[in-house]
């Protein structure tokens, strides 16, 4: 009767431990931190042959490329390459111009670019359609966290304008947080202490949510001309700049974990310019993810197969079927990875699906499907103990890549969103694959990765 009993609570455990196994989708976990960057001028494709070529000259955007989730072709808005429209875009998740086939209310119409008076604002100045243009700060900030904006050009007060305790809209959301949308703002060309302020506040406050602004290659760009030997030293000012960040977020106990960097670019350029819309050298422009929960060494076109496509050289229109990924989307992504929802009014990424993580742990390779290269790749890291993420075949987050890590590669073979149609294993027969392992793990004293493989 006892043994009875004891093998009915061996099953009953054998069955909790598969209906956990069962759900298999991860949820991506909300950060306190995130820091919104956009490097101005900074033209993706140039960015990725740099790194590629002399890696050793900008170690910290190859950290954002080998420790995050980045794409180097990435799109600006459709119409527009010029600064203000772009960073509008960006913080409003709008459109600059009306596209073909939408309502008069999608775009913000911000298309100034720095003639503003000390009345303008987005709303008095943009789309004459809306009588407030929203933001990522009005969502942080009507949800009782912090905002800060330092931006390293003077016309970038059209943002510290539009959202003061006078022209910024009531909070409805929750408690009063007021009608001051940024909490902190730093606006001087001086970017060097603008920099260091950021740093500084940062370190102190902890701010949730920030963006900055860096002129520089854009400013380099405009004298000397992209890809100029003196754009490319202004690219590795940058990449000190970003190593920075990355000391500040490792050095300091509560950002570290809970801190994510979104960094992309207003527009690039070409010559001494890039007012040029349909000019592939200006609208190609780099998306790089970085921090708590983010995929390392993923492809951010191979994390998003279903909602967005690489563009190749093309520009597609808001319209076209299949969306690059823009400068546009990074706003409510920014506030996504906060956990909280888009920009009222927003229609780029407005359901927030672009992900910087798989849904699958053993998704190693990061194309959101789990087949027979992510096994190649757990082979490969297998026996690594200690500091393995889970792009070398970690899967469970411990840092070791091991037969625990086969495991769920195992269960979670032939999931993937992009083929439903591929077979995923019945619940009975993983039960029995289950208590095979099980019995092969009593038997074996010494788990080798033939083993492994011959389950
Ligand atoms: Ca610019
Ligand atoms: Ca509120
Ligand atoms: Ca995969
Ligand atoms: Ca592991
Ligand atoms: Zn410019």
């Amino acid at each position: 009767m006892i043994k009875f009993f004891s093998f009915m609570r061996s099953i009953i455990v054998v069955l909790q431990l598969c209906l956990c196994l069962l759900a298999v989708e991860t949820s991506f976990a909300a950060v306190s931190h995130v820091i919104h960057i956009s490097i101005d001028g900074l033209r993706g494709d140039l960015l990725e042959s740099y790194i590629n070529s002399s890696p050793q000259d900008f170690p910290n955007f190859k950290r954002f490329v080998d420790e995050g989730a980045t794409t180097f072709n990435g799109r600006t808005d459709y119409s527009n390459t010029e600064t203000l429209p772009n960073h509008t875009s960006m913080l409003t998740g709008r459109p600059v111009e009306q596209p073909d086939g939408v309502p008069n209310t999608t775009h913000h119409g911000y298309l100034d670019n720095g003639s503003l008076s000390p009345t303008s604002t987005l709303h008095n100045s943009g789309n004459p359609n809306l009588s407030y243009i929203s933001s990522t700060f009005d969502i942080v900030h009507d949800n009782g966290l912090s905002t800060a904006l330092y931006a390293s050009k003077d016309k970038f007060a059209i943002y510290a304008q539009s959202y003061t305790a006078s022209t910024g809209a009531p909070d409805t959301t929750g408690a009063d947080n007021g009608r001051d949308k940024i909490d902190i703002h730093l606006i001087t060309p001086n970017f060097i202490s603008m920099h260091n302020s950021f740093l500084s506040d940062m370190a102190t406050v902890g701010i949730n949510y920030s963006f900055l602004h860096y002129l520089l290659p854009d400013g380099v760009g405009h004298s000397a001309g992209w890809d100029s030997e003196s754009w490319n030293n202004s690219v590795k000012t940058m990449d000190t700049y970003m190593g920075d960040m990355f000391d500040l977020i490792e050095t300091n106990a509560s950002l570290i974990d809970d801190t994510i960097i979104v960094l992309t670019a207003d527009h690039g350029g070409t010559g001494t310019g890039h007012g040029t819309a349909t000019d592939p050298a200006n609208y190609t422009i780099p998306v790089l993810v970085w921090g708590a929960g983010v995929a390392p060494g993923a492809d951010l076109y191979s994390l998003n197969p279903l909602s967005r496509l690489d563009p190749g050289a093309n520009r597609p229109s808001y319209t076209a079927s299949a969306q690059p990924i823009r400068n546009g989307d990074t706003g409510n992504l920014a506030l996504h990875l906060l956990g909280l929802g888009p920009v009222a009014g927003s229609t780029i990424n407005a359901n927030q699906d672009l992900v910087v993580a798989s849904d699958f742990e053993a998704d190693f390779d990061a194309n959101q499907s789990v087949d027979s290269h992510d096994l190649t790749i757990w082979q490969a890291g297998y026996s690594i103990a200690g500091g393995a993420k889970v792009n070398i075949g970690d899967a469970n987050s411990d840092g070791n890549v091991d037969g625990s890590d086969f495991l769920v590669w195992q269960r979670q073979y032939g999931s993937s969103l992009v083929d439903t149609l591929t077979p995923v294993p019945e619940p009975s027969s993983m039960i029995l694959m289950l208590l095979g392992v099980i019995c092969f793990q009593q038997q074996t004293k010494r788990a080798g990765i033939q083993h492994w493989l011959r389950i």
